[in-house]
């Protein structure tokens, strides 16, 4: 089963990885560099069954970054609460109140101005990957700002038209904005591959994630880029090859060990398979509705607390 990666990877990570302090004061325990490899042919998609994952939140994160958002209200408006961590800690701080989660998501949702200035998390992965900024060089000796690039529809065109191509690559580390993200990508890079020709032809994905926390993010971030690769290929005429996950600084969170304990005695069952059930014009058109998870009976939800 395809989930015993995720699974030893949690094992070996609790077991033998490196006791470090963190940013997030926590403090993780780390190992650094791994790769792990899943087949997305037949509608295969690496969703965990020992733990039940809201795949929908990440589909509607993914489909969030292909419109360039990088305000949080179009998530909440859906009920996604996963990036209000970020701006919520940087709202309490400036108003020096203590508002509650809820209280602060649903008045990003009813007041566009204070979604406006507070719900937005700066260029982060929408902004890179669908309109990079450019700078144009002026007769007069001054920048001016240049027309942005769509690293997304890039790819896609060069899939078409060059499909042997070693540069098919989205890349979200814009060195010169990072200091203006609420977060820095994690899913940093993903680059992608053709592999065999005519019809057999297969689109794999490698994903570059620089930083993973094992427990609340990998498995999010392993059913997000499974479903870009297949949103990919049905745009591009190829057939869904391999996903091939590679982190640097992959870790565990010190309150994660009943999680851990609770996971780690848990055994797979069941193959559920993604299904996209409608073809769109472009990939910036599916909606959440076009994306199905069939045999998905996963075990329990296993609840723990996110570092900020
Ligand atoms: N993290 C993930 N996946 C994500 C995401 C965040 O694992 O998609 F947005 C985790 C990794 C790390 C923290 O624990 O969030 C980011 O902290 P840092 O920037 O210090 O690496």
């Amino acid at each position: 089963h395809y989930e015993w990666q995720y699974l030893d990877l949690m094992r070996h990570v609790w077991e033998h990885g490196d006791q470090r302090m963190d940013r997030t004061g926590v403090g993780t325990r780390s190992v650094f560099g791994v790769q792990l490899r899943f087949s997305l042919a037949e509608e295969q998609v690496p969703l965990l069954t020992t733990k039940r994952v809201f795949w929908k939140a990440a589909a509607r994160e993914m489909l969030w970054f292909l419109t360039g958002e990088t305000n949080i209200r179009p998530l909440l408006q859906e009920g996604v609460t996963i990036w209000s961590d970020w701006p919520l800690a940087k709202f309490r701080k400036a108003s020096g109140t203590d508002i509650t989660q809820a209280e602060f998501e649903a008045r990003i949702v009813a007041d566009e101005a204070f979604a406006a200035q507070w719900g937005d998390l700066g260029p982060v992965y929408g902004k890179q990957w669908v309109n990079w900024d450019t700078y144009e060089y002026g007769p007069d000796g001054k920048y001016t700002k240049g027309k942005g690039i769509n690293q997304v529809a890039q790819v896609v065109e060069s899939l078409r038209s060059n499909p042997g191509s070693r540069r098919h690559i989205i890349e979200g580390w814009n060195v010169a904005e990072l200091d203006r993200m609420a977060l820095p990508p994690c899913h940093k890079t993903y680059q992608f591959h053709v592999a065999g020709e005519g019809a057999r032809a297969r689109l794999n994905c490698l994903l570059y994630q620089r930083s993973c926390d094992v427990a609340l993010g990998l498995p999010f971030n392993l059913f997000g880029a499974a479903l870009l690769t297949r949103m990919m290929a049905a745009q591009t005429g190829l057939q869904p090859g391999e996903l091939v996950w590679s982190g640097g600084d992959v870790h565990l969170y010190l309150n994660h060990a009943e999680l851990v304990e609770e996971q780690l005695g848990r055994t797979p069952e069941g193959s559920p398979r993604l299904a996209l059930v409608r073809q769109r014009d472009s990939i910036f058109g599916y909606r959440i509705d076009d994306f199905q998870v069939c045999d998905y009976a996963p075990q329990g939800v296993i609840r723990a607390p996110v570092a900020v």
